[in-house]
């Protein structure tokens, strides 16, 4: 086999051959493809004669049907598969060579790899890759990780299959070996933020008006329409509006109310709580799915008392616009919280990420695209080392023209006994981080109390334990570190 293909695809399920074909289309590209079972590899071939894919039936083929250096794309199941394609392609790959792997792959994984297929000079990219299969196909938002000398190569192909936004490819260099998959992650745990609350937006419009799922679709149009404009608002409202072809009645009401997930939400949270980032509203939004599908306890638990009185709101559109504004300023934190994510494991794992670039590279292909993340890249541009993204002009005076609607809108889920854990805890962070003073103080007295853990004084230097069980004076605490 003559080294005709300037990339390769490892794994043609969906993905894998949505991006091959993407690959194929452009310009001056010749893609080598190779799948394990190769029936597979055969369908695609004969179906896409278009894109002239010079196909492999073993992992020696591929190598040889590459280019040197070679640059192969692996699109297989992450986890195991992975590490399997890692081992072949080793073999038959040279130092100098470049290997991506395009699934989604948590981000310590991929550091492992990267610092394992490093010592055998090949470079390893970690690369996130999202909007699902029509992105791969037309154009996804890439977030490679990875070192700056691979970049180099990839940057030409990535950026040719990208998807543009304003002008501009979505795929830019995130930072070395994990960071591009870290990004990612951070990206899903934004996003099941953000269908939540969109989620939440609904069922309390739903609720509190009466109005039906097609109505409240086009509710959901016209806010496509001002600074909630994104795809996933988009796709809400054709989902609402989407009536079950079986039955007459709204799909939205036949499909079962059980959210599945798998797994890079909590993969975001958990990866929250080792750096002490409180993403309040990226978990509260993976648990609402957690609990949505628990059914036994929720048929045991349903007929605990609610209020007493029956809901509906006076006006119809005053509560959708406070809605609407409920959302746009719990959207706001949960983007805020996840760049704080982004900044902690930046400095953490020893990348140096730009935030804005990151921003702007979400704007097209992604799942999470959306007008205002011009907002973010802006804010950051003008301060690049802004304490949090919600104190940024923009976000500043959003949330202020939001915040008086936010609490109503809370108030109300709370009196009518309506789930909105997205839309409280944002919320709740929001008041929590502006509090003048908060209860840790009595947190901490606690904890010296049991546990002789020591407070800080607000008028004095030094550290403090109080004597609780003697006469309760207090003593300096010596220091320890
Ligand atoms: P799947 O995640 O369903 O994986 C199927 C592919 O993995 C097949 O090509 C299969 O080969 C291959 N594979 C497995 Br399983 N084990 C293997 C092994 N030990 N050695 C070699 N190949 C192996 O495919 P997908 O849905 O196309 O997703 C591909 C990647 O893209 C995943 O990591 C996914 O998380 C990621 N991703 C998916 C989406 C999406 O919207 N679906 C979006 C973004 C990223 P076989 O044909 O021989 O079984």
């Amino acid at each position: 086999m003559s080294a005709e293909a300037n990339i390769g695809v490892v794994g043609l399920a969906v993905m894998g051959s949505n991006l091959a074909r993407n690959l194929a289309s452009r310009e001056g590209n010749t893609v080598a493809v190779f799948n394990r079972s190769h029936d597979k590899t055969e369908h695609l071939v004969a179906e896409h004669p278009e894109a002239g894919f010079v196909a492999a039936k073993t992992y020696a083929e591929f190598a040889d049907a590459l280019a040197a250096p070679r640059t192969a794309i692996i699109m297989v199941k992450a986890g195991a598969g992975t590490d399997a394609v890692i081992d072949e392609l080793v073999k038959v790959f040279e130092p100098g060579d470049i290997i991506v792997d395009g699934g989604n792959a948590l981000f310590t994984d991929t550091m492992r790899r990267e610092k394992a297929v490093r010592e055998t000079g090949i470079h390893f990219v970690g690369a996130g890759i999202s909007g699902g299969e029509e992105g791969a196909l037309h154009g996804p938002s890439i977030m490679p990780g990875g070192s700056a000398e691979s970049w180099v190569t990839l940057k030409p192909i990535l950026e040719s299959i990208a998807a543009v936004a304003e002008g501009e490819p979505c795929v830019t260099h995130i930072g070395t070996d994990g960071a591009g998959h870290f990004v990612k992650m951070i990206h899903n745990g934004i996003e099941y933020a953000d269908m939540q609350l969109i989620a939440e937006a609904y069922d309390l419009i739903r609720r509190g008006t009466g109005k039906s799922p097609a109505e409240i679709a086009d509710v959901f149009a016209h806010w496509n329409t001002g600074e909630l404009e994104s795809y996933l608002i988009e796709i809400t409202a054709e989902v609402l509006r989407q009536v079950d072809a079986a039955t007459g009645e709204p799909l939205v009401d036949v499909i079962v109310d059980q959210a599945g997930a798998k797994g890079t939400g909590a993969w975001t949270v958990q990866n929250a709580l080792d750096l002490g980032i409180p993403v309040s509203g990226i978990a509260e939004a993976v648990f609402a799915r957690s609990l949505s599908s628990k059914p036994a306890q929720r048929a045991a638990a349903a007929d605990l008392p609610g209020p007493a009185e029956t809901w509906a709101v006076d006006d119809a559109d005053a509560f959708v616009e406070d809605v609407r504004q409920a959302l746009f300023a719990s959207k706001i934190v949960a983007y805020s919280q996840g760049f704080d994510e982004i900044v902690a494991g930046a400095a953490e794992y020893g990348w140096d990420i730009r935030k804005g670039e990151v921003a702007k590279i979400w704007r097209g292909g992604c799942i999470i695209r959306a007008q205002f993340l011009n907002r973010i890249t802006e804010a950051y541009a003008e301060n690049p080392g802004l304490d949090a993204l919600l104190v940024a002009p923009y976000f500043r005076d959003a949330l202020a023209g939001a915040q008086e609607a936010w609490r109503r809108v809370v108030v109300a889920a709370a009196r009518a006994g309506i789930p909105s854990p997205a839309f409280s805890s944002s919320l709740a962070y929001y008041d929590g981080l502006r509090a003048d003073r908060l209860p840790a103080a009595l947190v901490q007295g606690q904890r010296d109390f049991f546990g002789a853990h020591t407070y800080k004084r607000i008028d004095k230097e030094g550290t403090f334990h109080t004597l609780w069980s003697g006469d309760r004076s207090e003593v300096e605490a010596v220091d320890t570190h």
